[in-house]
């Protein structure tokens, strides 16, 4: 069964990826500001409520607005009694008691009854609440209850399998609406790297904003991915990492590739993004929905515009996270 959503459950690495605050700046915060106040597993580990999450992640869209630190803590600290007019229109908990009866219905085999928790979902929410709020972080709940040993393997395969089809069901429908698109990106992950979910969130929230999308799949050589650079010639190449093994080596592989921009995302850029720099590629981090932006759709004025505008909006659309 899922744990009450105020027990102190997940790790720094996990509270990073849900939140886009790296672990660099979790720690600093805490020891500059007291927040966030983690408590301590019986090893000493860090361990943050989901309460935390919520507002961690509120905090570095806060950030990424141009907003400082000090301020935002300083805001949160004084809050308690009387949430921000921003929390109260867009609590990030508000598909919890879906997200923790999609998981139950799925680890049990009951597939059916969590098509129809899904269903009711995708009538009452948007495609950018969908996934910010419940594809994201069932997938996160997913792996954090395989790594803590409070799930099977067999179980978190029910969860992603069943959250994998969902996306691409979702892609066709953006591909189908999205009809002429005025910029390609090729979309995938390099070798070794077996993890799909970033890559197909891209792919939805790219043809959702207008752009086509070839989708390559995980697990690719660069020697292949330069080829379909050759052969499609689109104007960004958009690929994710969740694993970090090998880094350096595709890294430097992929800085070999000069004629289209290439972004990198993914839970492991988030703490190597000046290496990414460094290799000419274009680091962007944050939650994957802001790509396109709530009910924006299809972007406006993409017509005429030029390569490299295409990729300053690509960039522009995620932003830098600041620490
Ligand atoms: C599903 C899953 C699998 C499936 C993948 C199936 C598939 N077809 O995708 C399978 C079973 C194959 C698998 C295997 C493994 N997995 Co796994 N897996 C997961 C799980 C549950 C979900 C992955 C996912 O889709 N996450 C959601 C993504 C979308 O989140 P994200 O990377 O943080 O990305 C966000 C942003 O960064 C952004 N983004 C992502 N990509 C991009 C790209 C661009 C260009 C941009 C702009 C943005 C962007 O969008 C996302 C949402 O906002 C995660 C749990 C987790 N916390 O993610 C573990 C997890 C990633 N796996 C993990 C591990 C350890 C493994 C294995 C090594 C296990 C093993 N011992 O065999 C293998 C490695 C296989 C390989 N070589 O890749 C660890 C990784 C730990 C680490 N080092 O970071 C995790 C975190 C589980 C855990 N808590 O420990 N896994």
């Amino acid at each position: 069964m899922a744990k009450p959503s105020g027990e102190p459950a997940y790790a720094i690495s996990a509270v990073s990826k849900l939140s886009g605050v790296s672990c660099h700046a979790l720690r600093i915060w805490e020891r500059r500001y007291g927040f966030p106040q983690p408590w301590r597993s019986p090893s000493g580990q860090r361990r943050y409520s989901w309460e935390q999450v919520e507002d961690l992640t509120r905090l570095s869209e806060q950030l990424r607005l141009g907003r400082s630190i000090g301020e935002l803590i300083g805001e949160l600290s004084s809050r308690s009694s009387s949430p921000s007019p921003r929390s109260a229109s867009r609590p990030i908990t508000r598909l919890r008691p879906e997200l923790e009866e999609l998981i139950t219905r799925l680890i049990v085999g009951d597939i059916r009854g969590a098509e129809a928790v899904f269903d009711t979902l995708t009538s009452r929410v948007d495609v950018f609440d969908l996934i910010n709020q419940m594809i994201v972080p069932t997938l996160i709940e997913s792996g954090e209850r395989w790594y803590r040993g409070d799930c099977e393997v067999f179980e978190e395969h029910c969860i992603t399998e069943f959250l994998r089809r969902k996306l691409e069901v979702m892609i066709d429908a953006a591909l189908r609406a999205n009809p002429a698109p005025a910029r390609l990106a090729v979309v995938g992950t390099v070798l070794g790297e077996r993890h799909e979910g970033g890559g197909l969130l891209v792919t939805l929230m790219l043809e959702r904003a207008g752009w086509g999308v070839i989708y390559l799949g995980s697990d690719l050589p660069v020697s292949e991915i330069v080829r379909a650079v050759e052969r499609f010639r689109p104007d960004a190449l958009a690929l994710s990492f969740v694993l970090s093994r090998n880094l350096h080596k595709r890294f430097r592989e992929l800085s070999k590739i000069v004629e289209v921009p290439i972004f990198v995302g993914g839970r492991s850029i988030l703490n190597y993004q000046s290496l990414a720099r460094r290799h000419g590629l274009i680091p962007l981090v944050g939650p994957i929905a802001s790509l396109g932006g709530r009910d924006e759709g299809r972007s406006p004025g993409m017509e005429g515009e030029t390569r490299d505008r295409a990729a300053r909006r690509l960039i522009r659309a995620w932003g830098p996270v600041r620490s």
